[in-house]
């Protein structure tokens, strides 16, 4: 990440990567994500919690060795830490898809329903292009700058459905990741296409924060088994305030809360 990235993601609260995931990985993540929600059918999104208008997977570290290289990207890494500080975890992995049918429309939220605290920022969000965003296919919209307003939407708001005067949308091709302060007021529009528009959301938090979905509980042991130590540093796995933070944590993020 270059000087000028770092500046912009501060300033702005956030930066557009391009083409990070090529084209054999990304096959692999549409297939994987295709085939979890035929299998999990009603089940799927349930270790978070369903979203309707959307297609939601959870817990995605544990469904697969693919979902690991989402998390442990290391221009994402970089971008966590320009904002979180060195003290930081993986708060899940999800897959969203917006479904067509002018679905899909989220209300402006800051992730978490957080502001700013002494310590500073406490949540990141990527969000991973697995189709092109475009104009009509539900795109993210976000508030550009809005991180650093010390308000959430739901709070100052009358409509936080409604546009935003100053809102912008992310455009780009599959394998495009958008890094997001999420303090930045930001949420899903309506998918106004006739296919699903998918994405996968790596979410983190300062680690004084409750994990959205607390890993050590949800990851298998034969999935514990097989991560490096740098995925137990992501997933915070041997980190001894987790233990207390989870019973708060489970279930909440964003406006789903
Ligand atoms: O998928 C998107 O475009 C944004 C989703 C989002 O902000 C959320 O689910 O909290």
């Amino acid at each position: 990440m270059t000087e000028q990235d770092a500046r912009h993601l501060e300033e702005f609260g956030y930066l557009i990567l391009r083409g990070v995931i090529d084209a054999d990985w990304l096959e692999e993540l549409r297939r994987e994500s295709d085939r979890l929600l035929r299998e999990e059918g009603e089940r799927a999104g349930s270790e978070f919690r369903p979203e309707p208008g959307s297609d939601r997977l959870a817990n995605l570290i544990d469904k697969g060795e693919c979902f690991e290289r989402v998390v442990s990207h290391p221009a994402v890494l970089e971008a966590v830490e320009i904002v979180l500080g060195p003290d930081w975890k993986l708060s899940s992995l999800n897959y969203r898809a917006a479904l067509p049918g002018q679905q899909g429309l989220q209300p402006l939220h800051c992730d978490m329903g957080l502001v700013p605290d002494e310590r500073g920022y406490a949540v990141f969000n990527s969000i991973w292009m697995l189709d092109d965003f475009t104009p009509d296919n539900g795109p993210t919209r976000f508030v550009p700058g809005s991180h650093r307003s010390g308000q959430i939407p739901q709070q100052v708001l009358q409509d936080p459905n409604a546009p935003h005067p100053q809102e912008m949308v992310a455009l780009g091709k599959a394998g495009d990741v958008i890094l997001t302060n999420a303090h930045m007021w930001h949420g899903g529009t309506a998918n106004r296409t006739t296919v699903p528009r998918r994405s996968l959301h790596g979410f983190y938090v300062r680690g004084d924060k409750p994990q959205q979905q607390y890993q050590k509980r949800l990851l298998r042991p034969q999935t514990q088994a097989r991560l490096s130590a740098q995925m137990r540093r992501i997933l915070a796995l041997d980190d001894p305030r987790n233990d207390a933070l989870s019973e708060f944590g489970s279930g909440r993020s964003g406006f789903l809360k």
